[in-house]
C-alpha cells in the first residue's frame, strides 16, 4: 500500500483567512473520520496506586500500557480499556484521569495545526521553515540535510552545527590548522520527538539551532564549544506521529508512529522500542500491535529509526565512531537517564564500573544545572530496544535521555504543557547542553581517569 501523501499545513500567518475548499476537504476529513476511535482501540491516561518498585512497575508495563510517569507508589499510564483491565488485576486500584487539555480558547484550530492557545508551538511545517530561516541567517555556522523519510513521507533531517574556527577536540586552543584540526572535531547527537505527543522537544531543537546561531562569536562558551565540536541536531524523529497528534485540533495523546501493522486495525510502533540493541529480551516493549509500547516486526522495523541508525552509523570513520555524546528530548518528569534501560544491573556486559561512573558523574551534574533527577533509566521501569541502550551498547556513544517539563502530571499539564512555558523550559536545559559539550572529548575525565581512557 502506498502512504498517503504528506499533506502540508498552511503557515500561521494564514490562520484567521478565508478557508480554502482544500482545507474545508482536509478539515472534513480530519475532523468526520478518527481513525483512533472507529478502527483502534481508544486510550486513556490512568492513575495506578499500588506499584512502588522498578519490578512491579515493569509489570505495569508488560500489559501493554505505556507508563508516563512515576512517583512513590503509584504510576501514571497511558491504556486502552483491556490494558487498564490487566493491571487492575495486578492488583492495583486504577483511576481515570482527565484527558488532554482543551486549548482551543473557543475558537476552530486549523486542520494539522496546535490550538489556539497553544499557537506558539511548531508543527511539522512551521518547525522546517524556523530552521531554514536559522539556516539562511547563519549559514557558515549550520547547513541542513535530509537523511531519509517518515513512513507517510516527511523529510527527516539532521542540522549539522560547527565553527569556523580552528579548535580541535583536544583542548589546546587555537592550532591555525583549520582542515585538520576540524576532522578531529568530536561530535554530539541531539535527537528530538520520538514519542508524538511530546512536543516540547522539538521547541527544544529550535531553541538549541537558536541559541548556537544568535550567540556564537559573542558567547565565549558556546565559541568555544563550536569551533571545536560538530554538533548534529535531529529535531523530528516521528514527524507523522506529532501531525496526526495535532491534527484535529484536540490533542490524541499519540505516541507512536503511524505505520500500519499487518493483520491489525491498530497503527504505530514504538519507536524507542525498535533499535537494535537486546531489542525485545526482557519484557521492556510488547509483541502486541496495540500495545503503546509495541516494539515493530523487527528491529528497525520502523523506517525512522531506520533512517536515524543509518546516519549514525554513517559517521563512522576509518572505523571509528565521530559521535561521542548524546541526549535524547522526551517528556515529561524532569530527568537525567542513562543506560542501561534493559537490565537493573548498573554493569553489563558492555558497560564497565568506570563507563557506569562517567555516565553518572556527567548526568548528576548535568541534572544539578538543570534541576532534574538523575538516575539509571531501568531506575523507572525496564526498557528494550531503546535509542540510548543502542547508542551506548551498540555504537558507545555516551548517551543520555532527558525528560523535561513538567515533573509530574498534574499541574504541568503532562504531555501538553502550554506554550508560554516553552521558552524557560528550554532555556532550562542551556547549561547541561553545554556541559555535555563540553565533557564529550573525554567522558572518563570525569572521573579523573582521563590519562587512562583518553590518550
Ligand atoms: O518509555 C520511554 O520510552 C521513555 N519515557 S516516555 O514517557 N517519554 O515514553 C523512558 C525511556 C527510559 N528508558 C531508557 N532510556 N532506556
Ligand atoms: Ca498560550
Ligand atoms: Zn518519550
Amino acid at each position: 500500500m502506498r502512504p498517503p501523501t504528506p499533506r502540508t499545513p498552511r503557515s500561521r500567518r494564514l490562520r484567521g483567512k478565508v478557508a480554502t475548499a482544500a482545507t474545508a476537504v482536509l478539515l472534513t476529513l480530519a475532523m468526520a473520520a478518527p481513525a483512533a476511535s472507529r478502527t483502534e482501540e481508544p486510550t486513556h491516561s490512568y492513575e495506578v496506586t499500588g506499584p512502588r518498585t522498578a519490578a512491579q512497575r515493569t509489570a505495569v508495563a508488560a500489559t501493554g500500557a505505556s507508563v508516563d510517569a512515576v512517583r512513590r507508589g503509584s504510576v501514571v499510564i497511558t491504556a486502552d480499556a483491556a490494558q487498564a483491565e490487566r493491571v487492575r488485576r495486578l492488583g492495583y486500584s486504577v483511576r481515570v484521569l482527565p484527558g488532554p487539555p482543551d486549548r482551543s480558547d473557543g475558537r476552530r484550530a486549523e486542520p494539522f495545526d496546535f490550538p489556539p492557545a497553544d499557537a506558539n508551538y511548531h508543527n511539522y511545517a512551521e518547525a522546517m521553515a524556523e530552521i531554514n530561516a536559522d539556516i539562511a541567517r547563519y549559514p557558515s555556522l549550520m547547513s541542513k540535510q535530509v537523511i531519509g523519510k517518515s513512513y507517510e513521507g516527511r523529510d527527516i533531517i539532521a542540522v549539522k552545527v560547527t565553527g569556523a574556527g580552528t579548535g580541535t577536540g583536544t583542548g589546546t586552543g587555537p592550532t591555525g590548522g583549520a582542515a585538520v584540526a576540524a576532522a578531529a572535531r568530536p561530535e554530539v547527537l541531539f535527537t528530538h520527538h520520538q514519542h508524538a505527543r511530546e512536543h516540547l522537544t522539538v521547541e527544544m531543537a529550535l531553541y538549541l539551532l537558536k541559541e548556537f546561531g544568535s550567540k556564537y562569536g559573542s558567547d565565549a562558551r558556546v565559541t568555544k564549544m563550536l569551533d571545536s565540536r560538530v554538533v548534529w541536531i535531529v529535531p523530528d524523529l516521528n514527524p507523522d506521529g506529532g501531525e496526526y497528534d495535532i491534527a484535529t485540533g484536540s490533542y490524541r495523546s499519540w505516541r507512536k508512529n503511524r505505520q500500519p501493522n499487518n493483520g491489525s486495525s491498530a497503527r504505530g510502533t514504538d519507536l524507542n522500542r525498535n533499535w537494535d540493541y537486546k531489542w525485545g529480551c526482557c519484557g521492556g516493549s510488547s509483541g502486541s500491535t496495540g500495545s503503546e509500547t509495541y516494539r515493530g516486526t523487527a528491529p528497525e522495523s520502523a523506517p525512522e529509526v531506520k533512517v536515524v541508525a543509518d546516519f549514525v552509523r554513517s559517521r563512522i570513520v576509518d572505523g571509528k565512531q565521530q559521535i561521542k555524546a548524546a541526549i535524547d528530548f522526551h517528556t515529561y518528569s524532569e530527568l537525567v537517564l542513562w543506560p542501561f534501560g534493559w537490565t537493573y544491573d548498573d554493569t553489563a556486559p558492555g558497560m564497565t564500573k568506570d563507563d557506569r561512573d562517567a555516565f553518572a558523574a556527567v548526568g548528576k551534574s548535568m541534572a544539578a544545572s538543570n534541576g532534574y533527577t538523575p538516575e539509571q533509566a531501568s531506575d523507572l521501569y525496564i526498557t528494550d530496544g531503546s535509542i540510548d541502550d543502542w547508542l551506548w551498547g551498540n555504537q558507545k556513544i555516551f548517551a543520555y535521555t532527558f525528560e523535561m517539563y513538567p515533573n509530574s502530571s498534574g499541574a504541568g499539564g503532562g504531555f501538553y504543557p502550554p506554550d508560554e512555558v516553552i521558552d524557560r523550559e528550554t532555556a532550562r536545559n542551556r547549561d547541561a547542553v553545554l556541559q555535555l559539550l563540553e565533557n564529550a572529548d573525554c567522558m572518563y575525565r570525569s572521573i579523573g581517569k582521563e590519562a587512562q581512557y583518553c590518550r
